[in-house]
């Protein structure tokens, strides 16, 4: 077993929390109800690049409330928290050198969201990951796009997107802030292994950093990622991490109120744990940068449960 996979066995249950620009249209693109889950409304819709930067302009979470985040995480018994530094819009959530498509040079808010949050995990004692989406990038030229580019804005080489954008921003967020436990990779999309070794040669500077199994290129990583359900036999031989969500998608979408029960979430966590896996449960703030009702609402109640049924 490997010592650095210590406290992750342990803690068990994290909160996902997925923000980014897409909680402005928040489902909504030119009146209509864009289906599928929220922070993909750009591909699903086919939303012009300029169009969508328009977006930004209207980022302004005046509400943010890192340390109130975290309170609600611990308070569901939660140890950890991951949240999307950089999801497939391409929108750095923290202040990027590389690119002005970030929430301090794009919008009216002007400040890293990522290093606040950071900040108070550490200080309320809790570990902290960053998703970063290293292949998808619907933003940048060149990035890769699932169902390929509906816009020439888009057009570039993926191995430029990659030395330019991607590998350096991944430089940036593990030595801008110290003290990342956690990098959450995804959708590695034309993710070759030469492409994927110039991630690996950043990482293997960290040698206390957890990567899931979404890098690519034939890379493990320390963790399987099960998505939206319960291995029945777990995965032998490797550590797991179920993610979910509390109703139909990962970031806000106004009109989602398909939540599912309390009850149905504290099942689910006691079967994840039960095999011996760990639990991501996902909150999807609004662009105002609040945690949903509904979500903080569960959120309490398995806490509650944990409180009288975990052992410590
Ligand atoms: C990815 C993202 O595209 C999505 O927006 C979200 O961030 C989610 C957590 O991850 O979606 C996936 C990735 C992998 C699978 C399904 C959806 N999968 O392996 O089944």
């Amino acid at each position: 077993a490997d010592p650095k996979m210590n406290w992750w066995k342990h803690d068990k249950f994290g909160m996902f929390i997925h923000w980014g620009l897409y909680s402005v249209p928040a489902g909504t693109y030119h009146d209509k109800k864009i289906k599928g889950i929220g922070e993909w409304i750009m591909n699903t819709a086919k939303i012009p690049v300029a169009e969508y930067q328009q977006y930004a302009k209207q980022f302004n979470p005046d509400k943010y409330d890192p340390e109130a985040w975290v309170r609600i995480a611990k308070d569901a018994g939660m140890k950890y928290i991951v949240i999307t530094a950089k999801h497939h819009d391409g929108f750095a959530m923290f202040d990027s050198k590389v690119t002005d498509w970030d929430v301090v040079d794009s919008s009216p808010y002007g400040k890293d969201i990522i290093g606040p949050l950071i900040a108070a995990c550490h200080k309320a004692g809790l570990k902290i990951g960053l998703y970063y989406s290293q292949a998808q990038d619907w933003h940048h030229p060149g990035g890769a796009a699932s169902g390929g580019h509906w816009d020439k804005a888009q057009d570039g080489s993926f191995d430029d997107y990659i030395d330019k954008i991607s590998v350096p921003q991944v430089k940036e967020i593990l030595s801008n802030y110290g003290g990342i436990d956690v990098l959450w990779w995804d959708t590695p999309q034309d993710m070759t292994r030469p492409r994927a070794e110039k991630f690996e040669a950043v990482i293997k500077n960290y040698p206390a950093l957890i990567t899931n199994n979404r890098l690519g290129g034939g890379f493990d990583g320390d963790t399987e990622t099960p998505e939206q359900f319960v291995p029945a036999t777990g995965f032998p031989g490797r550590n797991w991490e179920s993610c979910m969500t509390m109703n139909d998608t990962w970031g806000y979408k106004s009109y989602d109120e398909n939540w599912k029960s309390p009850q149905t979430l504290i099942r689910n966590l006691a079967d994840v744990v039960s095999k011996g896996g760990n639990m991501l449960l996902n909150v999807g703030p609004n662009a105002r940068g609040e945690i949903p009702q509904p979500s903080i609402d569960r959120l309490a109640a398995v806490g509650k449960w944990l409180k009288v049924n975990k052992e410590s």
